[in-house]
């Protein structure tokens, strides 16, 4: 039988030795994310990015039935032409129906990261609170996932066509601790200012470790957001993003595609409304978070959990 849960042989061997290790999403890097080949660019890239900052990537995903944590260059390939998307809940189907490739969202891999004992995940943009939800009810899992696993989250705010501000409520709801990642802005994407203000900034990775342990020293159950902004370089213009995405979603329901359709479907209208700076725009912000979840991975690992040492 295919084992359920399988830790690649490299973070197997970091998780067993304490060192750090920083886990990935697949969606992203499959074609539901990203054009070909920027995709597999934006995964070379985060995942030199995390190496450099010293900490060992584990890409996430379904194959053959099994739940992969630490994907190798082969079952990497296979991801990147992934093209059915799994949540959180679909995880335990996925695996019962031999699911030959799945790419997993946020809420899966934060599951599967803290199942396998990783806990710092780096990702673009969360899921949230989509545009007209009190219509529709979309709104998506990733939130109350992270709520409920004790995973620490770095991303440049939540997808560029939701509700931010429902989103950024909705977090506050579920218990879901925010901070930024040197700025008190929370961020929206392709761009750095996303309209609201955060009460805590940190600096450095030790903070946001010593924030990590402290939540679990005081009975927190739920996962910590770092809101990372787009590098300044490269970000979008706030209006021309805005209209592209009326557009875009306008089509989006023209066209009948709701759920999680709706990210692939926008996505592709976006890139090609607004234009070439949307895939650079999108593969530096990974970058720049999967650095950052690095500094965070290294400073946790000097950084012993207290409730682990204190034994049974
Ligand atoms: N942000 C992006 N592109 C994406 C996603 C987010 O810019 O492809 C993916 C992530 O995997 C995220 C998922 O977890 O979309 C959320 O999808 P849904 O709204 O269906 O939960
Ligand atoms: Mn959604």
């Amino acid at each position: 039988m295919t084992e359920i849960l399988q830790v690649g042989h490299d973070v197997a061997t970091a998780l067993a030795s304490g060192r750090p290790v920083v886990a990935l999403e697949s969606t992203i890097f499959s074609e539901l994310g990203l054009p070909e080949p920027a995709n597999r660019e934006c995964f070379q890239r985060v995942q030199a990015a995390v190496r450099a900052g010293g900490a060992v990537p584990a890409l996430c995903g379904v194959l053959d039935g099994g739940a992969v944590v630490g994907a190798n260059f082969a079952e990497a390939e296979r991801l990147f032409g992934g093209s059915v998307k799994l949540g959180a809940r679909d995880l335990a189907p996925a695996v019962a129906a031999g699911l030959d490739v799945g790419v997993t969202t946020v809420s899966a891999t934060v599951t599967l990261a803290e199942a396998a004992g990783i806990e710092v995940f780096a990702t673009g943009g969360i899921g949230g609170v989509h545009r007209g939800a009190d219509r529709t009810g979309d709104v998506s899992a990733d939130l109350e996932a992270m709520a409920h696993h004790r995973v620490v989250v770095v991303s440049s705010g939540v997808k560029a066509f939701l509700d931010v501000s429902l989103t950024f409520e909705r977090l506050e709801t579920l218990g879901v601790a925010v901070v930024g990642w040197r700025t008190d802005r929370f961020p929206a994407f392709y761009v750095r200012d996303g309209g609201r203000e955060l009460n805590t900034v940190v600096d450095d990775g030790g903070q946001v470790a010593t924030a990590f342990r402290a939540a679990g020293v005081l009975g927190h159950a739920g996962g910590l957001l770092v809101a990372n902004p787009i590098p300044a370089s490269t970000e979008l213009d706030a209006a021309r993003v805005a209209e592209a995405v009326e557009t875009a979603e306008a089509a989006a329901r023209r066209d009948g595609v709701s759920g999680g359709d709706i990210t692939p479907a926008v996505l592709t209208a976006l890139a090609s409304s607004i234009g070439e700076a949307v895939v650079p725009a999108n593969v530096a912000l990974a970058e720049s978070n999967a650095a950052v979840a690095a500094e965070i991975a290294v400073a946790l690992a000097r950084y012993p959990d207290p409730l682990r040492e204190a034994g049974p």
